[in-house]
């Protein structure tokens, strides 16, 4: 940190009694591979389907790449300091599958495996916990070019990398996620495309959808066999769906995106079965003849833990016939079979990303998983908001990212007093980072990054979270 000793600018910890969280509550912050490392093409690094789609035109504002990034892979220790200053406890990264094993298949890399061997050793000698996410969407490109996630090898494929990956670090870290958010992987990759790789075809998205979960399964197997003390996981993006308004039909329609955003994933992973009502509506899409014998229980090999991603809820309302309200609008094609749902804004504030800020919604989610499917341990794996940042003097105070964080933990910790066995929390994200199709245009960081200087200056939210994770709790309103 830039100055430790100066007082956060706003949302400061005052005398009043602290919301203490769980003695042992796991704070973190997040990041992933393709986001801050750079090094595109270093130390036998290959293409992923994010160096090929940003490369190409019209795919990513300014035509923004991974290629630098934060630059990260050289900066490597020196962030994990950063880290050290702000008290983290565990540090959330993603492997990347084209460092470590290029091209996809055979063997392993070992100048890839070594960067993530020296990060891990370089966290623990910091006293923080490493936790691995394998997948966060940087599939190596030959893969894709042999029909991506929608063809049924490529979960092979992941189990084959898992273990590479297992071999090489899983004497030092604990905690695993297999896959982050394979929504967006399949929906945005495959259905709406804009993710890498850009297709754009439902079925797809669905086959997309369903290998996903099965290279997440048999990577836990993988795992479990190999590393029998691991606390593995998959971290899934959830969202409250609301309908509009009381009608019938607004209440089918929130089903309808219900089942395609939260259900389609939690029910294969933590019941072994597709819904039934999910199964109807995309009759149109898929008759689901991709899913062979035994996928479900593959699937839903049991778990540690989970880990949920929240950032926002979807409020939605039935086709509307003739002229829609101008507060309707329909949502992009990554809702196979219920494209025609529409997607109401209410008016309330929002982040640079337009997304409506909702932190009672993180309680329901956390509620209803635990309540509808498991009694696992739940993590919050990535929570945070853009805004636009102005430094001043050296300074970023970010007074509206502080106050989501705050509203988002006060969430948490009613979660938990609830009887949600919440058990961690971590920022999205770490730093300023290449956040995908919106390139470095949208900042979601705790830590400021100048993208010309590489200078990281940790905002005032970043000083306000190393108070919170000292005090291991919240000042009461
Ligand atoms: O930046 C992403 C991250 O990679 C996955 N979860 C959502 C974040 C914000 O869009």
């Amino acid at each position: 940190m830039s100055d430790p000793s100066r007082p956060p600018a706003v949302g400061v910890l005052d005398q009043g009694t602290d919301l203490a969280f769980p003695p042992g509550f796991l704070w973190g912050a997040a990041t992933a591979a393709y986001q801050i490392e750079g090094a595109a093409t270093e130390g036998g690094r290959t293409r992923s389907i994010w160096d090929t789609f940003s490369h190409t035109e019209g795919r990513t504002v300014g035509g923004h790449t991974g290629d630098v990034a934060c630059d990260h892979f050289h900066r490597m220790p020196e962030d994990v300091r950063l880290m050290a200053e702000l008290g983290l406890k565990s540090y959330r990264f993603s492997v990347s599958w084209p460092r470590v094993q290029p091209g996809g298949s055979g063997a392993a890399n070992a100048e890839g495996l070594d960067f993530y061997r020296r990060l891990v050793d370089e966290l623990l000698g910091h006293g923080i916990e490493p936790w691995l996410t394998l997948y966060h969407w940087d599939l190596p490109q030959p893969l894709e070019d042999a029909g991506g996630w929608p063809a049924r090898d490529t979960a092979g494929r992941f189990a084959d990398y898992t273990q590479l990956v297992a071999d090489a670090l899983g004497d030092r870290v604990r905690y695993w996620t297999t896959l982050n958010e394979p929504w967006c992987s399949a929906f945005l990759g495959y259905g709406s495309g804009a993710h890498a790789p850009g297709r754009t075809d439902g079925a797809d998205a669905v086959r997309a959808g369903h290998h996903l979960m099965l290279g997440h399964g048999l990577a836990v197997q993988a795992l479990r066999a190999s590393r029998p003390a691991a606390q593995l996981g998959i971290t899934l993006n959830l969202y409250p769906v609301t309908p509009a308004s009381d009608s019938a039909a607004d209440a089918n329609a929130a089903r309808r995106i219900d089942a395609l955003a939260n259900r389609f994933f939690l029910d294969p992973v933590l019941r072994g079965s597709y819904p039934t009502d999910l199964q109807a509506d995309l009759a149109s899409v898929t008759d689901f003849g991709h899913v062979r014998d035994g996928d479900l229980e593959t699937i839903s090999t049991p778990l540690d833990l989970v880990g949920i991603n929240y950032y926002s809820r979807h409020v939605v309302a039935a086709p509307v016939e003739g002229e829609q309200p101008e507060e309707y609008w329909r949502a992009p094609t990554c809702w196979p079979g219920s494209e025609d749902v529409r997607f109401v804004t209410r008016g309330v504030p929002v982040t640079d990303m337009d997304w409506e800020i909702d932190a009672p919604g993180l309680v329901e989610t956390l509620d209803r998983v635990h309540r509808e499917y498991t009694d696992l341990p739940l993590y919050v794996t990535e929570n945070g908001s853009a805004f636009v940042d102005v430094v001043v003097d050296g300074q970023v105070d970010d007074a509206d990212r502080l106050a989501y964080f705050d509203s988002h933990l006060r969430s948490a910790h009613a979660a938990i007093g609830a009887g949600v066995p919440l058990r961690g929390y971590f920022a999205w994200s770490l730093m300023d980072n290449f956040e995908w199709a919106w390139g470095y245009t949208k900042r979601f960081g705790m830590v400021y990054v100048d993208y010309d200087s590489q200078i990281r200056i940790p905002k005032a939210s970043a000083r306000w979270y190393a108070e919170v994770i000292r005090r291991n709790g919240l000042a009461a309103e």
